[in-house]
């Protein structure tokens, strides 16, 4: 193991906020123990890259390696590595799994407390530890456990599920984030059931994964929330039955109109834009006594959700953040490729585009302007 060498490859480093990424030859250290070093096959954009590579305050870093959503191939492991060994396909996951805390074993949580979720610049082991330089040997600081906009990157195992190499990369490596984080919110957090009315509040990647994930589960209304009428075409794709328009609701707070037309509330929302007044909104249109609204979206940092003491009293309903979809990453990510594999959880349509690695800034473009669901980049 010591004599593995660093590895010089090509990065897409984000230098400074909302500027294009730099294409440049950076130096991968080889893993340290407990950590794998893996060749990127393809990563995919997801809106928290786009998020984190505009944020100007805290916990903004620069320069970075962004990129969370990927597929790799393991090449070499560090000390202490016995779950995967070179040549293994695997799947980054920004949420760590390491099995033994806890929370890892009670199947009422995916929140490790081992490696507790925090948006750090390092190596989650090694506090102040990155495994990228620069040419010029400055510190280039990780993302999110993952950092895919790399052709190699360090991960700890705790970050890595394997899986059968014999799944076409392009659409295993939707499962890395994005899809799993929808679809396992209406899978494993809302526990939606057969016959349930779901309200899903924005259109984007997310909030079609959760649909994905509603009619997977056997939702049999399933009502998307958007301020663009062109989502509801879309939404139809995987799932959405009807469709609200929350800019032209005549005067009436979308939670109204959408009690009205549930009879008093959905069993499910789920809030996927990051606007805690959507939250409000959402909690004011699941059903009294059972309801559950559960939020995915990210809304600035400090932000507050404000509900009125006695309706949550008086209501019965449940308010729920779920991260990751609330999946194990270890043993949940098989059991969807399983889905996948079997055509029953469709991830082809969620694949917008797919292009060259070094077009990232025009992928980049591409999510900002709203024109793609998933974009693809092959390295
Ligand atoms: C997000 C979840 C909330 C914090 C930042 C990362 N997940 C992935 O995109
Ligand atoms: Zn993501």
């Amino acid at each position: 193991k010591s004599s593995l060498k660093p590895i010089r490859c090509k990065a897409a480093v984000s230098r400074k906020a909302g500027e294009p990424l730099v294409m440049e030859e950076i130096l991968v250290a080889p893993p340290q123990s407990y950590e794998v070093r893996i060749r990127i096959i393809c990563t995919a954009l997801c809106h928290s890259d786009i998020t984190f590579w505009k944020l100007q305050v805290p916990p903004a870093c620069f320069p970075r390696i962004l990129g969370h959503e990927a597929i790799g191939v393991v090449e070499s492991v560090g000390e202490n590595v016995t779950e995967v060994v070179e040549g293994d396909t695997v799947l980054p996951t920004f949420m760590p799994d390491c099995g033994d805390c806890v929370d890892c074993k009670s199947p009422k949580s995916n929140l490790c407390s081992s490696f507790p979720f925090k948006v750090s610049p390092w190596m989650p082991r090694y506090e102040n530890s990155s495994r990228f330089t620069d040419l010029n040997g400055n510190t280039l600081f990780h993302f999110l456990n993952v950092s895919s906009f790399s052709e190699y990157t360090v991960l700890d195992v705790a970050n890595v599920v394997k899986i059968d190499s014999s799944i076409p990369p392009s659409r295993a490596c939707l499962l890395s984030c994005g899809v799993s984080t929808g679809v396992g919110a209406a899978w494993k957090t809302a526990q939606v059931e057969q016959g349930s009315t779901v309200v899903i509040f924005g259109l984007g990647s997310i909030g079609l994964a959760v649909a994905e994930g509603a009619r997977l589960c056997g939702a049999s209304r399933i009502i998307g929330v958007d301020i663009n009428p062109a989502k509801f075409e879309v939404g139809q794709k995987f799932g959405v039955t009807e469709f609200v328009n929350s800019k032209t609701c005549e005067n009436k707070p979308v939670s109204e109109v959408i009690n009205e037309m549930t009879g008093g509330g959905a069993d499910y929302c789920f809030e996927c834009v990051g606007s805690s007044s959507l939250v409000q909104d959402a909690y004011a249109c699941c059903r009294k006594g059972w309801g559950k609204t559960i939020t995915l979206g990210v809304d600035r940092p400090g932000s507050q959700i404000c509900l009125n003491s006695s309706d949550v009293l008086h209501n019965g309903k449940t308010l729920m953040g779920s991260l990751f979809g609330g999946l194990k990453a270890k043993s949940h990510i098989p059991i969807l490729l399983k889905r996948y594999m079997s055509k029953e959880l469709e991830l082809d349509k969620f694949v917008t585009h797919e292009m060259k690695f070094e077009d990232i800034n025009d992928a980049f473009q591409l999510l900002l302007d709203g024109k793609c669901i998933r974009c693809v980049l092959w390295m």
